[in-house]
């Protein structure tokens, strides 16, 4: 019998694999009042207002309505973004009276927040729907009178950055913003010409390691054909005692000039040898008194 439930039970979570958030309608909301409404599951409007007339406007020139997605997929068309809604740009005529139905295909939270709104009308000049997964709810504005473009975007961190950005013409509008995807370019556009010294691909360890094969190679050509370190110093002394040579020389032929030469050569090699000679003792003496254990 425990058997048998527990296979049953095997086979009721095999049949159920982790099932996609389901798509939600949010259509009950609580009133918190000044235009704010909310549910229990992540539904959210803020800056809801059906009736009064922003300043300027005397009375609702035009009603409209549209419908908004937001989304991952929306931002495959524009390179380098992660999110975005599915237009980038909405015109209306001043003192609109503009219904959103905002929907997120996301399993994750999206807004549609407009900002630059008359605060005497709308919280913090704001009017915002939210909707955590996917779902679909709806709000209301009135639209102020005048040429003047609205930033609409997704607050949630990194949302707007990564493209979830538009704009909203009220009559002529106010110019493009910046950065609104498809439709105006970058204030500041990425520049990665500085990357490739900071971050040395392999390709640049290769040259290096080929140029420093190549110096070696051209080292040992120098040596091939005589020229060595060694050799350059060598010349070096000869050019500072040259004078002092010539001095010596003076007044003396060839032969003479040739003996003098190896007499002082004899000389330094003596030199040398007994330099050496007292140094190696001086170590050995040394080494003989050091007491041992
Ligand atoms: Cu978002």
């Amino acid at each position: 019998m425990t058997k048998l439930l527990s296979m049953l039970v095997w086979v009721v979570i095999i049949s159920n694999p982790v099932s996609a958030k389901e798509f939600q309608e949010h259509t009950s909301l609580m009133n918190h009042g000044d235009g704010h409404m909310m549910d229990m599951d992540g539904g959210m409007i803020m800056g809801n207002n059906t009736d009064n007339l922003p300043g300027g406007c005397d009375k609702i020139a035009a009603t409209a309505e549209i419908t908004v997605h937001a989304g991952h997929k929306y931002a495959e068309k524009f390179p380098g973004r992660m999110f975005a809604f599915d237009q980038q740009e909405y015109q209306f005529e001043p003192c609109t009276k503009l219904t959103v139905n905002f929907i997120n295909d996301d399993e994750i939270r999206h807004q549609w927040m407009m900002h630059g709104l008359p605060k005497y009308l709308y919280p913090k000049g704001m009017f915002h729907l939210e909707l955590t997964g996917p779902g679909k709810i709806s709000g209301t504005l009135i639209l102020p009178s005048g040429d003047k473009t609205y930033l609409v975007h997704c607050d949630i961190a990194q949302h707007m950055e990564k493209g979830m950005k538009s704009q909203l013409k009220v009559g002529k509008g106010s110019g493009d913003l910046p950065s609104i995807p498809g439709v105006s370019a970058y204030v500041i556009q990425d520049d990665y010409s500085d990357s490739i010294p900071a971050l040395p691909s392999i390709a640049d360890k290769l040259l290096a390691d080929k140029k420093t094969a190549e110096n070696k190679r051209n080292g040992s050509q120098l040596s091939s054909t005589g020229i060595s370190g060694v050799m350059i110093i060598g010349l070096a002394i000869g050019l500072l005692l040259m004078p002092l040579l010539a001095k010596k020389f003076k007044g003396k032929t060839f032969s003479e000039g040739a003996s003098y030469s190896v007499e002082l050569l004899t000389k330094l090699i003596v030199f040398i040898v007994k330099g050496i000679k007292s140094l190696i003792d001086l170590v050995f003496s040394k080494k003989k008194t050091l007491p041992e254990k």
